[in-house]
């Protein structure tokens, strides 16, 4: 579909287009679909740009994973659709693996993700044939690599469902998650919860890799003062905010 460019949301509808388009080439689940537009609401709330909370945890999420011994970026059919540039670039910043693990799991999907990942630029993508299980998912989310996210000590899970998080918390993973909705289960149970979008969140957290690379005494630093409550407080704070600013309406102009 050709969408003109001069239409107010015309992000927003490549970005749906993008999906719409990965979900017929078999990348992206409906579900994945109905993912976004939640995604999209709390971006309508938070104002469609990085809050100052958010660019925090962005900060100590590339402290985090700098410091790692083995870090993970997690890959899911719309991750693969929004950001598998912006992921590989991620990972060979960090240096990170890369792990496709899907919640509607089929090889011949996970097959696809991974050649959309070795397209942007992968040379090894992790996840075709898991070898563990995390403990206590029923979920085909269970199926990991020892080589990857099982073994890993700092995972990064852009779009999670709540229960991996939990469960990769469970197993002492330092988790970080990238999700809109700063009431989800991710976002509560993550050790770093990163509220932003994806496509504005992985440019960040690359960034700020790159600093703390120059810069290793502030990524300990970084981590050891690391208030992940404090944190989805101020985000939550922000949304507050946002809401009462809104609610006053228009300001009027003193004569
Ligand atoms: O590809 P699969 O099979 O692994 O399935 C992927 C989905 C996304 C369907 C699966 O992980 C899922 O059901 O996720 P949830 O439980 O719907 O959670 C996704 C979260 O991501 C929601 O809380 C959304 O608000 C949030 N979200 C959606 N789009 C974005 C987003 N957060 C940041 N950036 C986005 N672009």
């Amino acid at each position: 579909m050709k969408i003109p460019s001069s239409h107010p949301r015309y992000r927003s509808l490549v970005t749906r287009e993008r999906l719409v388009q990965a979900w017929k080439a078999g990348i992206v689940v409906p579900e994945g679909l109905i993912a976004h537009g939640r995604g999209e609401a709390f971006d309508y709330l938070l104002g469609e740009e990085t809050s100052a909370p958010a660019l925090v945890a962005e900060k100590a999420a590339a402290a985090f994973l700098v410091r790692a011994a083995s870090p993970v970026i997690s890959v899911n059919g719309n991750v693969a659709a929004l950001a598998a540039k912006e992921v590989v670039r991620l990972a060979a910043a960090i240096p990170a693996k890369i792990e496709v693990n899907l919640f509607h799991r089929t090889q011949p999907r996970v097959r696809r993700i991974a050649q959309v990942l070795r397209k942007a630029g992968a040379n090894r993508v992790l996840g075709l044939r898991p070898d563990a299980r995390i403990p206590g998912l029923d979920s085909k989310r269970a199926l990991a690599q020892r080589a990857g996210i099982y073994g890993a000590d700092v995972v990064l899970v852009p779009l999670e469902d709540g229960d991996r998080t939990e469960a990769l918390v469970r197993m002492g993973k330092v988790v970080i998650g990238v999700d809109l909705n700063p009431l989800s289960r991710t976002s509560r149970h993550a050790t770093v919860p990163i509220v932003d979008e994806l496509t504005r969140a992985i440019p960040n957290v690359g960034k700020f890799v790159r600093e703390l690379h120059r810069n290793p005494k502030e990524g300990a630093r970084i981590v050891r003062t690391w208030n992940k409550s404090g944190n989805l407080r101020a985000s939550y704070s922000f949304l507050n905010w946002r809401l009462r600013t809104l609610a006053r309406g228009p300001r009027k102009r003193s004569r």
